[in-house]
């Protein structure tokens, strides 16, 4: 199976990030072929300046190491340093349609803010080149959060409009959504998702200071009432917390429930605060090491050769398909 995921280097990464993404790559690399990159041209389709992106790639390297991926085994790569990512988007925005885009909740949710002069055309073409990401390394399987698998549909609409037109050419894909904390939601406003380009208190960044992430947690808003349980309209800051730790420690929504049954929320917090932080806390030790080491610029230089030669070959085949070669 090719398994492909990426992330865009907006903005600091969350603990969401870490739960709905990061923390599952590293679970396919050994029986899997997987490409993990850095979606550094779609970071582009908000404002961003130039020195921040540059340390997020650096960084978002850096977690992808400190997460457990081993590049020896995992293809590890920026999107722009392969340019078959732009040539293939420059063929596929052909077969996607503006009404489909529109209905985008990603774009949407991005652009309902924004005044109508000042959205880019990235912003509203984002799902073509995430399909021709998905599409290049003929991915199988693609893990991602839960707001992410409405772009990885309309890959698949694409695959088929693409193949009933053109043959066999195209793989399909398939979004894989953790079981638990497929979409982590803000400490402060629990039915809010925690993002990282929002930046409110209520998110906690894998940069954080294991000091702040426990005070974070310890004032995360709960509600009245004393159970802790999983009540996603009643209760969803304690569902919220429950997942947290559930996630983390890799055991079941319910297992954590019943193991908190008793418990009182000052003490529940406490443990979900000390679950985050040794996890975490190691994870920025490792990741700190990988920046001093030097190692990032080597692993996405060799990663970008190894995705280079597996993209430029779908991308022929595409430019055969079309009658461009
Ligand atoms: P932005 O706020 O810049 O849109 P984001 O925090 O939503 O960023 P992305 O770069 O869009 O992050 O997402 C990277 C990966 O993390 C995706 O697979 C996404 O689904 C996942 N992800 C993001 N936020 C969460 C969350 N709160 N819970 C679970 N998974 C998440
Ligand atoms: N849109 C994703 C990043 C991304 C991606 C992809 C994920 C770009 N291309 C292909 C999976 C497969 C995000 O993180 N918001």
């Amino acid at each position: 199976m090719r398994v492909l995921s990426g992330i865009k280097p907006t903005g600091k990464l969350t603990l969401g990030n870490y739960i709905g993404a990061l923390k599952n790559f590293a679970k396919y690399q050994n029986e899997n072929e997987v490409f993990i990159f850095i979606a550094d041209l779609h970071a582009l389709t908000l404002p961003i300046d130039p020195e921040e992106l540059r340390n997020n790639i650096k960084l978002i390297t850096a977690f992808y190491l400190a997460a457990g991926l081993d590049p020896e085994k995992v293809t590890i790569f920026k999107q722009s340093d392969v340019s078959a990512h732009a040539e293939l988007n420059c063929i596929l925005q052909n077969y996607l349609y503006m009404g489909e885009l529109n209905r985008m909740t990603q774009f949407k949710e991005k652009s309902q803010t924004m005044d109508n002069n000042a959205i880019g055309l990235g912003l509203f073409t984002y799902p073509v080149l995430m399909a021709s990401d998905i599409l290049l390394y003929e991915a199988n399987k693609v893990p991602v959060g839960e707001d992410q698998v409405q772009h990885v549909e309309i890959t698949r609409d694409l695959v088929n409009r693409f193949n009933n037109r053109y043959g066999k050419i195209l793989v399909m894909p398939e979004p894989e959504i953790a079981k638990v904390g497929k979409r982590i939601m803000s400490l402060s406003e629990p039915t809010k998702k925690m993002s990282k380009s929002e930046n409110d208190k209520g998110d906690i960044f894998l940069i954080d200071d294991l000091s702040v992430i426990r005070k974070k947690i310890m004032s995360a808003v709960t509600d009245s009432g004393s159970e802790i349980k999983v009540d996603i309209e009643n209760k969803p800051g304690i569902t919220n917390l429950l997942t947290i730790y559930a996630a983390l420690k890799d055991i079941s929504l319910e297992a954590a429930e019943l193991e908190f049954k008793d418990a009182r929320y000052g003490d529940f917090k406490k443990a979900v605060a000390e679950t985050v932080i040794n996890i975490i806390g190691p994870f920025q030790e490792r990741a700190r090491k990988v920046i001093e080491s030097g190692e990032v610029d080597r692993v996405l230089n060799e990663g970008a050769i190894k995705a280079a030669k597996v993209a430029n070959i779908t991308l022929h085949k595409v430019q055969k398909a079309v009658g461009l070669k």
